[in-house]
């Protein structure tokens, strides 16, 4: 690619994917409503809200790839998320139409399955259960994902991310974690495909605990490597698992699913 943009580029998986990503394009166009470290070598730093259509109208000019990880990441007061997740995800699905629609990577969240029960195996095509204002606003996002690209043919990668950190930090995320090195083949394989349309992919490493089937996104050829298996004894040394009638144990979407809707 010449230009590849990364949204939610001060973040956590931001950070790591700013150094990570940098092989795959001319120029890494960084973003932002946060700061950001100034600009090394072949990258472009543009701080702005996605909640701001004129400024996203800019940014995705002359980008040909987007690995969209901008927004609110957690529970949070409907007005944020409405601003970030909502409208952010409006405006860089108009901007990407506007300006040659260039392959996206959607980073949405396992959140959006979150009351599903961990005793259930699910595929990408099952009904969604958010298990909250955040998991409903990645549902929207997929689905303005799936609206582009049968009335465009604008392509995306739906990525319904697990727990992406540097190892999982609770039994939860024995199944539902994804490393960091299993994220980036995954978003090569995604830029490297012919074809790509619009597939859900579960963000998760090959773990030996899953809920998910990823077998329909094969044709990508992504074959992550990673095991939270190798943590387990760590985990177990820190801590039992919770009980087994407790949220991190019985919903895939774990203590999310005990989250109030907050107020400001
Ligand atoms: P993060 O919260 O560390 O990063 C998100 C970034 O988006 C932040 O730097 C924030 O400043 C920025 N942002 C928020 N509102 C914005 C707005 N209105 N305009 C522009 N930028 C805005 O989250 P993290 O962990 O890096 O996750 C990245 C993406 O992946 C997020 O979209 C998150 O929902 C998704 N995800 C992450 C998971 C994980 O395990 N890290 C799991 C599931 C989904
Ligand atoms: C998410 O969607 C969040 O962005 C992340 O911070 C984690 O909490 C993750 O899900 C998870 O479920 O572990």
């Amino acid at each position: 690619m010449k230009r590849l943009l990364i949204t939610g580029a001060a973040g956590g998986v931001g950070k790591v994917m700013r150094t990570r990503l940098a092989h795959m394009a001319e120029t890494v166009r960084l973003s932002d409503i946060a700061p950001m470290d100034p600009a090394g070598p072949n990258e472009e730093v543009v701080q702005c809200d996605l909640a701001d259509a004129a400024a996203v109208m800019d940014l995705v000019d002359g980008c040909d790839g987007i690995v969209h990880l901008g927004g609110v990441s957690v529970e949070r007061p409907f007005a944020q998320i409405l601003k970030g997740n909502i409208e952010g995800v409006y405006n860089l699905y108009e901007a990407a139409r506007a300006h040659g629609m260039p392959r996206i990577v959607f980073a949405s969240s396992n959140h959006v399955v979150g009351f599903h029960r961990q005793d259930s195996h699910l595929q990408a095509t099952d009904p969604v259960m958010p298990d909250g204002l955040y998991g409903v606003s990645k549902c929207f996002g997929e689905a303005m994902a799936s609206m582009y690209h049968s009335k465009f043919g604008q392509e995306t990668a739906i990525v319904r991310i697990g727990s992406c950190f540097p190892k999982p930090v609770n039994h939860r995320m024995l199944g539902t974690w994804m490393s960091y090195d299993d994220f980036v083949s995954m978003i090569e394989a995604i830029f490297r495909a012919p074809m790509l349309g619009c597939p859900i992919i579960w963000g998760i490493s090959n773990n030996d605990v899953t809920w998910w089937d990823n077998s329909a996104a094969r044709y990508l050829g992504w074959r992550p490597k990673d095991n939270s298996e190798t943590y387990r004894a760590e985990l177990d040394a820190a801590g039992p698992p919770p009980p087994v009638d407790d949220p991190a144990s019985v919903y895939q979407g774990g203590a999310f699913t005990q989250d109030p809707i907050l107020k400001e």
